[in-house]
């Protein structure tokens, strides 16, 4: 399977996390990534490649303008202020408050964070404009390859068409879903199979009946991103019946989980899409620090054996996954169960 992935991720380093009422080091931090290097190289899953450059009209397909022009100058703002640490939103547009963004950045910072944990640094911008294009090349590639690895960083599903937090700033599986319609595939799928909700992914999708969105996540009463992700959300106008949430509780095991997963892949196959794009998250592992499933590793590399028999084109977009030792592991055998039901089919 052919990697796509830039080293321009590693200009996303800040040093604070606000987690627990503290500022600890910030779970999703660049040696993630060598994890999961280390272990490609290991299992020699195939060629690593870089991306090319597709500037910000693809991005503009997906996020505001308003939104974009925000994080490419926040860092400078934020600095021209004269503030001491990393930027972090404070105060929010909270209910039966004006939703208007305001001209202070302390302001704009609440205004487009829909979480206050990610703190926006020097090079953020450059590493998140990195990511998208790991994403847009994948999505490219995927013409000519049953399956591309998209090794994503910074993550991307909670980021919505104005808003970023969860760690995330642009929303790398919309982009390449809608890279995927561009390129005339004319309906995609997109499996999110991180701990979290792609609340992100799903605001984006919501009115249109050209992407698919399923999730399966930790249940909004109980996880982050806390205010989207019930099961009753199926989607609005155009879109309705196209948004597929399955929220589970704390201490979800895998046998559970694959049956949701199961669910999930029946919806997709009554779709009948063209491509899928996966949302791959490893924070389902048992020993995530920050989430609470029941997945081992072993089951990383079933579950990438069941999505093969969807039999479809399929992107993997690198999302979520804290227990960093593991995370090449689980990814990796997410990617080779994959590659191995797909010979058997
Ligand atoms: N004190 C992704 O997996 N909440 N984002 C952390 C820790 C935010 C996760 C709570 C979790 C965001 C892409
Ligand atoms: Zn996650």
């Amino acid at each position: 399977m052919l990697t796509i992935y830039s080293e321009d991720h590693r200009k996303r380093d800040a040093k604070t996390e606000l987690c627990g009422g503290v500022l600890v080091e910030p779970f999703e931090r660049p040696s993630r990534m060598d994890f999961v290097l280390a272990r490609l190289k290991e299992t020699g899953l195939g060629k690593i490649i870089a991306p090319k450059d597709y500037g910000l009209e693809p991005l503009l397909q997906i996020h505001n303008k308003d939104y974009v022009a925000f994080l490419e100058t926040c860092w400078e703002e934020w600095t021209a202020a004269g503030m001491q640490g990393e930027a972090i939103a404070a105060s929010w547009p909270a209910r039966r408050m004006a939703q208007k963004c305001p001209v202070d950045i302390d302001g704009k910072l609440g205004y487009y964070a829909l979480a206050a944990e990610t703190s926006i640094t020097q090079g953020t911008w450059e590493a998140a404009r990195a990511s998208a294009n790991v994403a847009i090349e994948g999505a490219h590639r995927l013409l000519d390859e049953k399956a591309i690895f998209s090794l994503c960083r910074p993550p991307g599903h909670h980021a919505a068409l104005d808003m970023y937090g969860g760690y995330c700033f642009f929303n790398n599986a919309a982009l390449a879903a809608q890279a995927l319609l561009n390129n005339g595939l004319n309906k995609v799928a997109i499996l999110d199979v991180d701990f979290h909700h792609g609340n992100g992914t799903q605001d984006i999708f919501y009115n249109r009946d050209d992407v698919l969105f399923v999730s399966l996540h930790g249940r909004p009463e109980d996880e982050f991103p806390h205010f989207l992700g019930y099961a009753d959300e199926t989607g609005e106008g155009k879109g309705k019946g196209y948004n597929l949430n399955l929220p589970m509780p704390k201490g979800t095991t895998f046998e559970a989980w694959r049956n949701a997963l199961h669910q999930a892949m029946d919806r997709i196959s009554d779709y009948s899409p063209r491509a899928l794009v996966v949302s791959l998250g490893t924070d389902t592992f048992e020993e995530d620090p920050i989430s609470s499933f029941k997945l081992k590793s072993d089951d990383f590399y079933t579950y990438g054996q069941d999505l093969a028999q969807l039999n479809l084109p399929t992107q993997f977009i690198m999302e979520g996954g804290y227990a960093i030792d593991a995370i090449g592991l689980n990814a990796v055998n997410v990617l080779q169960g994959f590659e191995y039901g797909a010979n058997q089919t």
